[in-house]
């Protein structure tokens, strides 16, 4: 067959469209400028497209056969309440297809406060499930052979009483640590630039990875140390690019904390694994795996390890999170459906797949059900499992795999002038860049730029509502008040405080390895608690300062008519209130999702509005005080993990007993709606939830002033 020409072809589209080509290029927010054709010549100076699977640099997926020869492991991320229910929950769930365990701690844990902390009052049980004891953790894996189940765990603040506790359990169960398979988390470094349930501040953190990572390179040989994540940055608005290369920066940044500690690469290199959010941008999404792949083998070879597996990325992914939606919240089924594809495309080796109600609340059986049923028909009846990396070869993946590839290390580099991730993060320059990223994003979907449905195009009038799964946080809080009064009853507090004090000296002395101390305090009975405030004695709080971003909003919106006549508004309201309305966002308890409240802050602040950013894990008196000292006319409180029925009450509560009683309420965050009409009888002015145009939020807020002013 004779060559085409792309002259040739130019010349057809051009006719076709009235137009050049190029006016089809779409500029993604990575800054890639995809064109409607790929050819081979746009794989120029890409060098891995003859490579195979299972052997370096890996792009084409870390084992020869990949699915054909063992597909992914369905692992569901779930907990909730206490252990006993969370436990119920996944002996159902093995039975009906998953493949593994993955643990969802509350907040409360997440930050090491037992169920009986003040500051933990909104949030037991709620995001997940309460573990202050290994008594907790031994209920919670009743019925579970740890020796067969692989069992993953999301936690990196309270990283050593949990893992400590895991491993008593497992003893206690019969299952020794060396034959523990699984995953921690463990990913510190992600948690100051995003998801934020840090404790210490970094430095000791990373002492905390990296004392992980030696006691598993010689006690757990099959379990993975860490779970170095970007999903959470892609969360907080995080490009694919900004993704890819955070997430191996703080990568290579854990190797060399792990080398520091004496160990050799080879010892711990091979447990260490990935975590990646997986969004709608379909083609991109399954190119990054890709490339992330080729990043690690090329970051790994510094090292010069001598197995294949040191360089070698393994990672689990999940379906994203913010790109479910609350509007039509049924298209969330099929949103996940394809990004769930994306992933098995870029060769995850584990994967969850989000339920549909997620915008909303909880997620309920049913809902469960679905989002699992999504990858067992994937494996099953597709089709998709029977060939290795097939998008292998496609002009158009391939070029987005090394392009992806490219701009990545570009960034990457740029850390490493920084002097590294650890750094980089006291610095914040990634926080600000995800950051701008985020706000950047938002305005391209208020301004319809970026199409959701359901959402800024084909909304429906009225929405039907949909079942809401409702933890009763106060009767779990009595539960695990409980147990703990229990546990601490029959122990034997002179070996509690002999353990906790030789924790503390290890931790205090930097000798010693901390996760091996706190064992033996676990053994003892000592709680999550109490292994958390002596670390917390040793090093000390870390409190972050909120900087909010500007000008990127406005900066998208002001030539828009809607946007100049709500500016005007706000300007007449700054003439007859004697100054800017002043909002403080705020967020309450142990809830540390800061995006939305981020870009809430940024937009307003360029709308006119003089904006407080309250820090986070403020208790309702806190947030109140705070308030009425700086004089605020509106509090916007964002809340994301289920404590909005006891915090908002006892904000509006605690701003009366301060003299604030003038100050209005508003909540935004994942609301169900049956709870709305809850809040506002308990003086919340509006709820703003998920899918609210910014410009619509800043309306409300400015009739709700006007609306004061006139009563
Ligand atoms: C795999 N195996 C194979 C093949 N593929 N053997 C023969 N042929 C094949 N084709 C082997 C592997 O070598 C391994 O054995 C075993 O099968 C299991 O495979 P795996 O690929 O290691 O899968 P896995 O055990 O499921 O482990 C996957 C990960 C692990 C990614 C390495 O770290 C993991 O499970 N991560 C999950 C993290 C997670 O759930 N996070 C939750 C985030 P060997 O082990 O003997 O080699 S929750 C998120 C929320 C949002 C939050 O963070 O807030």
């Amino acid at each position: 067959m004779a060559d085409a020409k792309l002259a040739d072809w130019r010349a057809l589209a051009e006719r076709e469209l009235k137009a050049s080509p190029d006016a089809l290029v779409w500029r993604t927010p990575e800054g890639i400028d995809v064109r409607p054709l790929y050819t081979a010549d746009d794989l120029d100076g890409a060098d891995h497209l003859t490579t195979l699977p299972g052997l370096k640099p890996f792009v084409r997926g870390p084992r020869a056969t990949m699915y054909a020869g063992r597909p992914w492991t369905i692992r569901q991320y779930a907990g909730f309440s206490t252990a006993e229910e969370s436990n119920a929950f996944y002996r159902k769930a093995l039975a009906a297809g998953q493949q593994g365990v993955s643990v969802a701690f509350d907040l409360a844990t997440h930050r090491g406060y037992d169920s009986d902390h003040p500051r933990a009052v909104g949030d037991v049980g709620k995001a997940g499930v309460a573990i202050d004891s290994v008594e907790d953790m031994k209920v919670l894996f009743e019925g579970i052979p740890l020796k067969d189940i692989s069992v993953s765990m999301t936690m990196n603040g309270a990283v050593i009483p949990i893992l400590a506790c895991f491993i008593v359990a497992g003893e206690e169960q019969g299952c020794s640590s060396s034959e523990l398979s699984g995953t921690i988390q463990n990913d510190i470094l992600k948690e100051f630039m995003v998801r934020n349930t840090y404790i210490y501040p970094p430095e000791p953190s990373m002492r905390i990875v990296a004392d992980i990572i030696e006691y598993t390179a010689k006690e757990m040989p099959k379990f993975n140390s860490i779970s170095i994540s970007g999903y959470h940055m892609q969360e907080a608005g995080a490009t694919l690019v900004q993704e890819l290369a955070f997430t191996l920066a703080d990568g290579r940044e854990y190797v060399r904390a792990a080398l520091k500690k004496g160990l050799d690469v080879d010892d711990f290199a091979g447990r260490l694994s990935f975590f990646f959010a997986i969004g709608m941008n379909f083609f991109m999404e399954a190119a990054k795996l890709r490339a992330a792949r080729l990043l690690w083998w090329r970051i790994m070879e510094e090292f010069e390890p001598k197995k294949p597996s040191s360089l070698m990325l393994r990672t689990h992914c999940q379906t994203s999170g913010v790109s479910l939606q609350e509007q039509d919240p049924y298209n969330n089924i099929v949103r996940t459906a394809y990004e769930a594809l994306a992933a098995v495309l870029g060769g995850t080796q584990s994967l969850h797949t989000n339920s549909f109600d997620e915008a909303i609340a909880l997620p309920t059986e049913f809902s469960a059900r679905i989002a699992r049923n999504t990858q067992l028909i994937l494996q099953h009846e597709t089709g998709v499992t029977k060939v290795v990396d097939p998008l292998a070869g496609s002009y158009y993946v391939e070029s987005l795999t090394a392009e992806l590839a490219e701009k990545a290390w570009a960034l990457i580099e740029d850390i490493e002038a920084i002097g590294g991730m650890t750094k980089a993060v006291i610095d914040g320059l990634p926080k600000r860049l995800i950051e701008t990223a985020a706000t950047r994003r938002q305005a391209a979907i208020d301004l319809g730029d970026e199409v959701i449905v359901g959402v800024n195009k084909y909304r429906l009038e009225t929405e039907a509502a949909i079942d809401a799964l409702e933890i009763d946080n106060a009767a779990v809080r009595e539960a695990q008040i409980r147990r703990l009064e229990q546990t601490k009853r029959q122990r034997d507090p002179k070996r509690v405080d002999a353990a906790l004090a030789a924790l503390g000296k290890t931790a205090a002395s930097g000798k010693g390895n901390i996760l091996q101390a706190a064992v033996k305090a676990v053994r003892a009975r000592a709680t999550v608690g109490e292994i958390s405030d002596t670390l917390r004695s040793a090093f000390g709080d870390h409190v972050a300062v909120p900087e909010v971003t500007s000008e990127v909003y406005g900066a998208a919106f002001q030539n828009e008519p809607e946007y100049q006549t709500l500016t005007s508004r706000i300007r007449d309201v700054s003439m007859s209130l004697g100054g800017q309305p002043k909002l403080m966002v705020a967020k309450l308890g142990q809830d540390g999702h800061d995006r939305g409240a981020k870009v809430i802050a940024s937009a307003f602040g360029d709308l006119g509005f003089d904006v407080v950013a309250g820090p986070l894990f403020q208790t309702p008196e806190e947030a109140a005080s705070m308030a009425v000292a700086s004089h605020v006319h509106v509090i916007g409180a964002s809340s994301l993990a289920a404590g909005h029925k006891t915090l908002l009450p006892q904000l509006v509560q605690a701003l009366k007993a301060q003299g604030g009683e003038n100050i209005i309420v508003v909540c935004g965050g994942v609301v169900p709606r049956q709870d709305y009409q809850f809040l506002m009888d308990h003086g919340v002015a509006a709820i703003l939830g998920p899918g609210t145009h910014i410009l619509d939020a800043a309306r409300a807020v400015i009739d709700l002033l006007e609306g004061r002013r006139r009563n």
